[in-house]
């Protein structure tokens, strides 16, 4: 089952899932050799997103920091009965079409891909990109050398971005009475010299 290849789609899927855009050789900007192997285990499940409130889907780690042209092999063991994806964004697209890394794993399954950084300091978005996936927790970063800052909504990172998550109802009530008053002051001078 399967195939490999070198093309623009280097690729391998099976029933377990696929890996898309692996690169083990082909060095992107500001490299001009691997400067290390890196090798890190992900693991998503439902059971890390608990310590987070109002994530349903989980990630072991939120974070991973490399160096700048590192090779990195990524071991993503998925512990749901779901579909995940760990998808890195941003790389560059002259080695990685549409400038990501992707790999997905059926529920139950390990998939391992491969893949080299660039050579500045960048933060790239990791996630799964399944529906809602990401805004349930599954969002996480790559950190490449001194990385370009922190993402947004990044568990255990970053703070929730959508401000209805720090809003009570109470304070949406003030914030929209506070709108109306400040409306109303606003349009008065208006309304007078019209009339
Ligand atoms: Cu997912």
């Amino acid at each position: 089952m399967g195939h490999e290849g070198h093309g623009d789609h280097a690729m391998t899927f099976d029933e377990q899932g696929m890996v898309m855009n692996f690169n083990t050789e082909k060095l992107p900007g500001g490299c001009d050799e691997v400067s290390e192997d890196v090798a890190f285990t992900v693991r998503a499940g439902t059971a890390y997103a608990e310590k987070f409130a109002g994530d349903v889907f989980g990630m072991d780690t939120h974070e991973l920091a490399v160096k700048p042209c590192s090779r990195v092999t990524v071991t993503f063991i998925n512990e749901d009965a779901v579909r995940h994806q760990f998808m890195v964004h941003g790389l560059p697209k002259y080695i990685y079409s549409m400038g990501m890394f992707h790999i997905e794993a059926a529920g139950g399954a390990t998939k391992q891909g491969t893949f080299i950084v660039p050579g500045e300091n960048k933060t790239y978005l990791l996630h799964c990109d399944l529906a809602q996936h990401m805004e349930n927790g599954m969002k996480g970063q790559l950190v490449v050398g001194k990385g370009s800052g922190d993402l947004t909504s990044v568990p255990g990172i970053s703070a929730k971005f959508r401000a209805d998550q720090y809003l009570s109802k109470e304070n949406q009530t003030w914030a929209i009475f506070g709108g109306l008053v400040l409306a109303i002051l606003l349009l008065t001078p208006l309304i007078r010299r019209w009339t």
